[in-house]
């Protein structure tokens, strides 16, 4: 140690330091893999990791006007670019810290790469309790940061500077991991940010991070190929791990030599373009109608990077086929293995050129293909059906998304998360390119959408950007149209208003419950209507407009379909963040395709319909599966 030259420093000015130096390899290109720290300080991160921003400007800090806020923003950046880049994010302590709860879920759970820098309590102690210091007569070694341990793949608190010396490269293998990313949290106490320590050298040398293309285990790969030989209906699940992969041309070739068809998860959408005869587009509860049949009678479901969300399997009643089989291509064994499948544990690109190699000659039997392009081609005339509609006096969701759809550049990005939009979104967008729907639903959270958008764009400037919001979501969180405005990156936000939550409103319905809850209007008689208040409620005196206005951004406002096409070519051209406000009805649904989705009710109730809806689903229920029990699965040959 003592020969080392070595860097006398703060903790925090050894972490920005170090990220500034860190790069990821993969196929061959290079790229550094933090574009900068995204933060907002206060006394918790001011002098530490706040003052190395200030010494080392080469590191690019940008400033957020909410945590969560600026954790979405990462996440969507790091999707935009596959895994390979994403921003640090530092907060304060307390609020600024456990605002990025809700972010660091988002990350983790649609496995994507963020890395939290939230300050902590002195680790010192003597002054405690500070400034929003969560107290525990239990233990003096806990903070509201443990919050982070179960949304978080690498957890650690640094109380010492030299502990950072091991915590920064456990990050990063986390980080640069693709079976493993998510979000990273290194709780930085604020005492512990600001103290020196002689840190080597070498600890700042250029680092680079090669994100491995593993290669399946021979003998699992050669047993998959055999099961896609015998099959008779097989079936590809595409996820978002396709995309992430990179495995995109390589799925057209896949299913262009074998002529399997696939059905598109919500992440795994955009994988293959929507207009090829052996894509059946979405997969599950918000799914078309081709891949749902054609997933009910599959004799083998080929899983590709996908986790098998309740979304993607219609809570286990999509696949019906008696003797159903699951293989399933996942860098993370933990997916992997889901429905007791035959595991192959690998690279979808990497994976997909292999067993192509060993399904050569093999093509699906002409009858199936056959079913399948019609499928197709019946799905492509409803979605046109539903572009057509022209509701009356409010337009339908449905017929706005044609519009955005046809009237956006073949090599936009589209933004959603939360609400009806994605739903609809699923069946009707035609994803055109792999990065088209940029659709964050793993974790469906409100408030991602314009945050995501801006993440989105700043991977991706030469893209417009297209953020479709509901005004739920917009009233959750629309902060960070200020920082594109600051930052100078137009996203296009269409922002459609039901005066409420049209989603939950027909979920609500579903369940006998009439909307309960879900409308924006005030309370009668110290009662909040639902449904039953027809059009006779009086709605809030909300002017979304106006607030979008207020923060910088070119407002157009709009009533009818026309209106609409018009304000989607001036926002085209508007040189800055454009919001597009219309009013759509809240009623008017693009149907459900054979799918369910499971949401339990009330067993008992003094409600007629609840009764009515319970017996419905207890006779769903029976339909759902456990995949227990397969032919020839991995544990049993
Ligand atoms: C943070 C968060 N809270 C609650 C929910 C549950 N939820 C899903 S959609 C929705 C309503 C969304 O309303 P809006 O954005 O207006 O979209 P709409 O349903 O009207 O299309 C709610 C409350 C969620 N997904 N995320
Ligand atoms: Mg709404």
């Amino acid at each position: 140690m003592s020969n080392q030259t070595t860097r006398y420093m703060t903790m925090a000015q050894s972490v920005i330091a170090f990220l500034k130096s860190q790069y990821v390899e993969r196929d061959g290109v290079e790229q550094p893999f933090f574009a900068g720290c995204f933060g907002i300080f206060g006394h918790g991160n001011i002098a530490g990791i706040g003052q190395a921003l200030q010494q080392m400007p080469e590191f690019r800090y940008y400033q957020a006007r909410n945590e969560q806020a600026m954790v979405h923003i990462a996440t969507a950046f790091a999707k935009t670019r596959n895994r390979l880049q994403t921003f640090a994010c530092t907060s304060s302590i307390g609020p600024g810290a456990t605002n990025m709860v809700t972010g660091a879920a988002t990350a983790t759970i649609n496995r994507l790469p963020v890395l939290l820098l939230p300050g902590d309590i002195f680790a010192r102690r003597n002054v405690a309790p500070v400034l929003q210091q969560l107290e525990s007569e239990h233990s003096q070694d806990i903070s509201v940061n443990d919050c982070f341990k179960p949304v978080s793949r690498y957890w650690d608190r640094i109380t010492r500077p030299e502990q950072i010396l091991t915590a920064l490269p456990e990050a990063m293998r986390v980080l640069t991991s693709p079976a493993e990313t998510g979000a990273v949290t290194l709780a930085l106490p604020q005492d512990v940010q600001a103290e020196a320590y002689a840190y080597p050298e070498a600890f700042f040398h250029k680092r680079v991070w090669r994100v491995l293309r593993n290669r399946p285990d021979r003998k699992a790969l050669e047993q998959a190929a055999a099961w896609i030989r015998t099959s008779q209906r097989p079936l590809i699940v595409a996820g978002g791990g396709v995309i992430y992969s990179g495995a995109t041309e390589l799925l057209q070739r896949f299913v262009d030599q074998t002529g399997i068809p696939v059905g598109e998860t919500m992440a795994g959408k955009g994988s293959l373009s929507y207009d090829h005869p052996l894509n059946l587009g979405a997969i599950g509860a918000t799914g078309t109608l081709a891949a749902n049949r054609i997933a009910r009678e599959a004799d083998l479901v080929i899983g590709i990077g996908t986790r098998y969300s309740d979304f993607t399997t219609s809570s286990k009643t999509a696949f019906r086929h008696p003797h159903v089989r699951f293989l399933n291509v996942n860098v993370a064994a933990f997916d992997a293995a889901k429905h007791l499948a035959l595991p192959v544990v690998g690279d979808a690109q990497a994976t997909l050129e292999e067993l192509l190699a060993l399904l050569d000659g093999y093509h699906v039997e002409a009858n199936y293909r056959s079913q399948v392009a019609q499928l197709h081609d019946a799905w492509d005339a409803e979605v046109e059906r539903i572009y057509a509609v022209r509701h009356q006096p409010l337009p339908s969701q449905g017929e706005l998304i044609g519009a955005v759809n046809e009237r956006s550049a073949p090599n936009a990005i589209m933004v959603c998360a939360a609400g009806s939009l994605p739903g609809d979104l699923h069946k009707l967008w035609r994803a055109r390119h792999p990065k088209n729907y940029h659709m964050e639903y793993g974790y469906s959270c409100m408030g991602y959408e314009i945050a995501g958008g801006l993440g989105a764009k700043m991977a991706a400037h030469e893209r417009d950007v297209y953020v479709m919001v509901g005004d739920g979501s917009y009233l959750m969180m629309n902060s960070e149209i200020v920082t594109s405005i600051q930052e100078n990156y137009k996203l296009i936000l269409v922002l459609l208003d039901n005066h409420g939550f049209k989603s939950i409103g027909s979920l609500s319905r579903s369940l006998g419950q009439d909307g309960f809850g879900t409308r924006y209007t005030y309370p009668r008689n110290g009662v909040l209507p639902g449904d039953e208040g027809g059009s006779d409620v009086q709605t809030l005196p909300v002017d979304l407009a106006a607030n979008a206005r207020s923060l910088g951004a070119h407002v157009i406002e709009c009533k009818t379909y026309s209106d609409f096409v018009a304000a989607l070519e001036q926002a085209r051209t508007t040189d800055r963040t454009s919001v597009i406000c219309i009013q759509n009805d809240r009623y008017e649904s693009v149907p459900g395709y054979e799918s369910w989705w499971d949401v339990p009710i009330a067993e008992v109730s003094t409600m007629p319909k609840v009764q009515i809806a319970r017996k419905e689903w207890e006779a769903m229920r029976e339909q759902e599966r456990l995949f227990l029990e397969q032919e020839g699965s991995a544990n049993t040959e």
